[in-house]
């Protein structure tokens, strides 16, 4: 009977999700494979292992990866030629400590040039695995750095110039995790894969073969690639079996471009307890998450109150049209952890007044012209301050040990309004402002990416510390950043 009572919650999230913009269509663009209607949910929520360090003392962080071909078989009829580390379909999950020396060896068998970007890493310039950094096919790559970072959920994935869509739609991503003392000792759900749970949540689409509809037509490069199904740690209509009480979900939008808003079928309250760069001061309730592609956050959620055969959908809206039911969770047994922690850690607010330069960055959709259609999207240009990416090209300098303010404006003529989702390297900022006002408190921590919606300026403040070098800035909406949506600044002394 509890069952009942789930498909029918399922059913009303579904027809809510129809009421969007683009309606419930549950027939797919034309070549694409469509959405199933009934999901199967039969699938265990595979969860990635942690890579194994090779250093078995565990004093040092000592890796090795490769970055492979594979197949899998996302249709039980049909297999999808994919990319993957030590895999066929992204990568295992890297969890380090904060201050450890971590040593890895990326051996890139593609038959083409990759790298491997530590997103949300505060990372020595030459180890940042950007446009710069790149690993040739056949060749390895060897960083060698100590970490440097409090406890947060960051991921890694590739950053070769003009291919990073192309290879992480293909499989080449995966979490890494840093822990502290903080971390450590907080009363929280802290057992990987049994209450603290990674949530690689991405979309794709298919042709009918069952081979990723990776194409990149113009509308492509300036909506993103937009896929009709969910996959959450690579896997189609998973579930998710946890424990009853606070369990964790380490939520990160690995899509390429979408927009997610996540939540629960019963509109379940939950806690956001980190953002970006790691953990808030204290819990932010909240029924829903909006995240940018490349954008994380930890939440508990509480499964306490559960019945012995409670169901309980994750669902996932794509940019304010579609919703899926992306994975479903079965309460069983008993956590470890049953109460709410009341305080994390204590952030220091970076004051305005430190900062020393402003600067400001307009992202913008222009038209070339020749009329609003047809041909005239040929002409379509996406930019920052009117430049595309050059890699011979420095935009920005950057006095090391200063701070800075950037105020970054979407602007996006009529007709051609897109959201776009800034990332820096190198650096964790503090948003200071959306619109002139002070953003929602689970954006008031640590952030390395942020989304701007068309209209929006938003303030960050930063401090640029520790390293020197050339590190990126861009949209991180991978088709944007495909097309030149990027800039890079130099960290000087
Ligand atoms: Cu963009």
């Amino acid at each position: 009977m509890k069952r009942r009572t789930f498909l029918k919650r399922s059913l009303a999230a579904l027809a809510l999700a129809g009421a969007g913009s683009s309606g419930l269509s549950l027939l797919g663009k034309s070549g694409f494979a469509t959405q199933a209607i009934a999901g199967d949910f039969s699938k265990p929520l595979p969860i990635p292992p942690l890579l194994e360090n090779l250093d078995t003392s565990g004093k040092s962080a000592l890796f090795a990866m490769n970055v492979q071909r594979g197949n899998v078989n996302f249709f039980p009829d049909k297999t999808t030629s994919t990319l993957g580390y030590n895999g066929n379909f992204l990568g295992p999950t890297i969890r380090v400590r904060n201050g450890q020396r971590f040593q890895i060896k990326v051996n890139n068998t593609l038959p083409q040039v990759t790298t491997l970007h530590w997103h949300g890493l505060h990372v020595p310039a030459r180890w940042d695995g950007g446009p710069r950094q790149p690993i040739p096919a056949g060749t390895t790559w060897n960083p060698d750095f100590v970490i440097n970072q409090e406890a947060a959920t960051l991921w890694y994935h590739p950053h070769a110039m003009g291919l990073t869509g192309e290879q992480v739609y293909h499989g080449l991503a995966g979490l890494f995790l840093i822990e502290d003392e903080v971390s450590d000792n907080l009363d929280i759900p802290k057992n990987y894969g049994v209450d603290d749970i990674p949530l690689v949540i991405q979309d794709r689409r298919f042709f009918a073969d069952g081979q990723f509809a990776y194409v990149q037509n113009m509308h492509d490069v300036m909506n993103g690639v937009i896929g009709n199904y969910i996959l959450v740690n690579g896997t189609r209509e998973p579930t998710l079996t946890v424990p009853k009480g606070q369990v964790r979900l380490r939520l990160l939008n690995g899509s390429n471009s979408s927009i997610y808003r996540i939540g629960f079928d019963d509109k379940r309250n939950f806690h956001v307890i980190a953002s970006d760069g790691g953990f808030l001061e204290r819990p932010v309730p909240m029924n829903n998450i909006r995240l940018s592609a490349g954008e994380r956050a930890e939440i508990l959620v509480d499964f306490s109150g559960e019945s012995a055969f409670a169901l309980i959908s994750l669902l996932v809206e794509q940019m304010g049209s579609r919703t899926f039911e992306a994975m479903r969770i079965a309460v069983k047994g008993t956590a470890e952890v049953t109460a709410l922690v009341q305080s994390l850690r204590k952030t220091e607010k970076i004051p305005e007044g430190e900062a020393s330069v402003h600067r400001s960055f307009i992202m913008e959709t222009m038209s070339m012209g020749r009329g609003r259609m047809g041909m005239g999207m040929m002409g379509r240009r996406l930019t920052i301050n009117g430049k595309k990416m050059d890699i011979n090209r420095i935009d920005e300098q950057v006095k090391i040990g200063s701070t800075e303010i950037w105020e970054i404006t979407n602007r996006s003529a009529m007709m051609m309004s897109m959201p776009h989702s800034m990332h820096l390297h190198d650096v964790q900022f503090q948003i200071l402002s959306r619109n002139g006002r002070l953003p929602a408190l689970h954006e008031q921590g640590r952030k390395d990416t942020v989304l701007i919606m068309p209209g929006e300026t938003v303030r960050i403040i930063s401090r640029f510390h520790d390293y020197t070098g050339v590190y990126m800035y861009h949209c991180h909406l991978l088709e944007h950043e495909d097309d030149g949506m990027m800039g890079q600044f130099e960290v000087v002394t």
